[in-house]
């Protein structure tokens, strides 16, 4: 942890998450000031366990931020993904690959969440000695429509801290009291939840797939993902109020052996590094980003589910945008691009959802009580499945929105 922990800043970033550190370093290239305020401890949101794809333009925004050195020794490149499913209701499940770089000349790269986390402390507050505050809180966020914001919050020694600012910003995810902070009038919130979740697991087991595997099987979805040579990370769909407790590791085995089954297909197993855990799956979008001097990034503003991997992608992407507009701003260049912030972010934002709800609908099996779970639901899914597999126009739309579209094109 820093020593320094300035009364005053230009940016008060509230979130150590890959939006509030990323932003923390942009600003901090352009020579903007900005103060992390984060509730958890640093071993702790080191080892936090979450996405691993980082999308094409997310690897180049951080190699621009000159965070990237050890992502590009160790992160794993893949240029395509397979979907698993039986093209038929008697036929066996079969690979269809979608080859990203024949399809759309780009890859993505599989590497962790919390490396990249890692990354960007160890370059924020061992290299540059910049101001990361963690184990604070009681954070809360004063004067958000004036010109002269402020956030109050204790100190991990327990003492009551007041940071002024010029902009604060929210990054601080899916529970965010920044969010809570807009008048309720000044924002919408659009929201759709799924009957389901994911069981995940991290096994120390080496991958058997080069790529991953997106299984869509009668008894449900599994996932087939990995973070290292030596590490797997599975995913299986449950329902959304599973217990994980109830899941032993050989259950958890032989359903992911069954879902994932296809032929030549073997999987190493192995113990698990942390406790299996459900997450619930849920679609939202609060708009605007922006109220006054308080701007939202990251998981504090939507949520997709994770079927897309789009996630940690959009933070990432929102604080380019909110760091430019930030640094034209502070360079005496206007506000312009602070106004059209949440306009811009939330086109992105949108393609996103929209492409998360396509994959995560065509992938899961609902109950047939779901009004998707009925025979005609069940086989519009296999037709878009066998739709996407085999045509050219179709698997590039999957490729181009999995690979991420460019920055700024959207
Ligand atoms: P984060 O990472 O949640 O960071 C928010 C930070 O704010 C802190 N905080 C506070 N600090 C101070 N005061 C308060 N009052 C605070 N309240 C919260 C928190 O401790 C935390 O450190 O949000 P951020 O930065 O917006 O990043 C978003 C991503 O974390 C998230 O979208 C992804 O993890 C989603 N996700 C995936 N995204 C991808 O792009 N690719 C993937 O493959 C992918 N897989 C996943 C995922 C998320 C998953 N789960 C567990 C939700 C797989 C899973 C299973
Ligand atoms: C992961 O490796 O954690 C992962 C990969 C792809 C997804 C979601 C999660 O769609």
């Amino acid at each position: 942890m820093t020593t320094r922990s300035p009364s005053r800043t230009q940016v008060g970033i509230v979130g150590a998450g890959p939006a509030g550190l990323l932003l923390a370093t942009l600003l901090s290239r352009a020579g903007v000031d900005a103060v992390v305020l984060e509730s958890r401890s640093r071993g702790y949101v080191e080892q936090r366990v979450r996405a691993g794809v980082l999308e094409a333009p997310t690897v180049e925004l951080l190699r621009e931020a000159g965070v990237a050195g050890r992502l590009d020794r160790e992160g794993m490149a893949h240029q395509g993904i397979s979907l698993r499913f039986a093209t038929d209701t008697a036929a066996p499940q079969t690979d269809h690959r979608i080859d990203f770089a024949d399809l759309v000349g780009r890859g993505i790269v599989v590497y962790g969440q919390q490396e990249v986390v890692k990354d960007l402390i160890a370059d924020r507050v061992d290299s540059r000695d910049e101001p990361v505050e963690f184990e604070v809180s009681d954070v809360a966020v004063h004067d958000i429509a004036t010109d002269a914001p402020s956030i109050t919050y204790t100190a991990a020694d327990g003492s009551a801290r007041t940071l002024r600012c010029d902009v604060i910003a929210g990054c601080d995810g899916s529970h965010s009291v920044c969010r809570d902070a807009f008048p309720t009038d000044a924002l919408q919130i659009a929201e759709r939840i799924y009957p389901f979740g994911w069981l995940g697991v991290l096994a120390k087991a080496a991958p058997t797939q080069d790529e991953l595997v997106y299984a869509n099987h009668d008894r449900g979805f599994a996932l087939y993902s990995m973070r290292s040579p030596e590490v797997t990370r599975l995913y299986l769909q449950v329902p959304a109020d599973e217990n994980a407790g109830d899941w032993s590791s050989s259950r958890i085995w032989d359903e992911l052996g069954t879902r994932l089954a296809c032929e030549g297909f073997t999987m190493n197993t192995g113990e698990f590094l942390e406790k299996p855990s459900v997450t619930g799956m849920r679609s939202m979008v609060a708009e605007p980003m922006r109220h006054g001097r308080l701007f939202l990034a990251g998981d504090a503003a939507h949520i997709v589910p994770p079927t897309g991997a789009k996630g940690m992608n959009l933070a990432i992407a929102d604080v380019r945008v909110l760091a430019d507009a930030l640094t034209t701003f502070f360079d005496g260049g206007g506000e312009t691009g602070l106004d059209e912030y949440s306009a811009t972010c939330l086109r992105r934002v949108w393609r996103a959802e929209h492409f998360s709800w396509w994959m995560t609908s065509m992938l899961h099996r609902f109950d047939e009580s779901d009004p998707n779970g009925d025979a005609f639901g069940r086989a519009l899914q296999l037709s878009q499945l066998r739709y996407t597999a085999t045509s050219r126009a179709a698997a590039t739309s999957l490729a181009e929105n999995y690979v991420g579209l460019p920055h700024g094109s959207v």
